[in-house]
């Protein structure tokens, strides 16, 4: 935990234990992973956390990860038992097509179900919270000594929604790890160089087949213009619109992480 404390701010670490009690009276789980990091953007620890309950996994972001990539991820998470499926979680009508799945579980059990969502730093969970709860009928009142503080919102007859998301570190267990969380926005931006980033990104890019739209930064810094007072390129500043361009999908559709890859890459 110390070593991956200093990758975060404090209230982050704080907060783990809060998310723990939270999760501890959930029986439905809902892990929101980008699509592009599904290794690196997860958090190690949830199956531990989560044993005995029913585990969605959501892939975010699928408008900018490869398709074929995502379909071999879901079908991977598939297989470990998770309910798995991959959306634009800014999609309204997806994220309502994705919550009916959880309602139909939900009305398969006994009593009223709770859920609660959870996963990396900007990873969508709050995109996805912030719609489901636009559609939620009601707060539900609060049951005394089950929840405390914790504040429910009824998604359907027999199932709640937690109304916060609970955020979990990543595990930075490698450089390339740890570059590709900076580039997806899973660490804080004073965190990273983003130039080393951006050139870590573009080294990668040039061994798969998915690099092919992707420039190195001085390509790109020159051909948009990034100069400073004397004619120098601001590679700076050009890295951090490097980072914005590839979130945007400027260079394509691109999955940083395939279920085969070797597990330490
Ligand atoms: N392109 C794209 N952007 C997304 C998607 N989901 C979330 N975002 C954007 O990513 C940013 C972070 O999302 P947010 O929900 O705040 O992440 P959180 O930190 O996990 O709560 C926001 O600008 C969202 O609009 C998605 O599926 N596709
Ligand atoms: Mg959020």
């Amino acid at each position: 935990m110390l070593a991956q404390a200093q990758w975060y701010p404090g209230h982050m670490v704080r907060t783990q234990r809060a998310v723990r009690e939270a999760l501890a009276c959930t029986d439905i789980v809902i892990e929101v992973v980008d699509a592009r990091i599904p290794r690196s953007g997860r958090y190690p620890m949830l199956d531990e956390l989560t044993r005995g309950r029913k585990r969605f996994v959501t892939l975010t972001r699928d408008d900018l990860a490869d398709p074929a990539v995502t379909q071999a991820w879901l079908h991977r998470l598939e297989g470990a038992g998770m309910e798995a499926s991959a959306l634009d979680a800014r999609a309204r009508r997806k994220v309502g097509h994705f919550v009916r799945a959880v309602a139909q579980d939900a009305a398969g059990r006994k009593g009223i179900a709770r859920s609660m969502i959870v996963g990396v730093p900007n990873s969508g969970k709050s995109t996805i919270v912030n719609a489901l709860l636009r559609r939620a009928k009601a707060k539900t009142e609060n049951r005394a000594g089950v929840t405390r503080q914790l504040q429910w919102f009824r998604l359907s007859p027999t199932l709640e929604l937690l109304d916060t998301p609970g955020v979990l570190p990543p595990k930075i267990v490698s450089p390339a790890a740890r570059w590709k969380l900076a580039l997806c926005g899973a660490l804080p931006q004073n965190r990273f160089d983003a130039r080393e980033v951006a050139d870590a990104f573009h080294r990668w890019s040039l061994v798969g087949a998915s690099g092919a739209g992707v420039p190195d930064l001085a390509a790109f810094a020159a051909q948009r213009g990034f100069l400073r007072k004397g004619g120098q390129t601001d590679l700076n500043n050009a890295a951090r619109a490097y980072i914005r361009v590839f979130n945007e999908g400027g260079f394509g559709q691109i999955s940083l992480e395939h279920p085969d890859d070797a597990e330490a890459a």
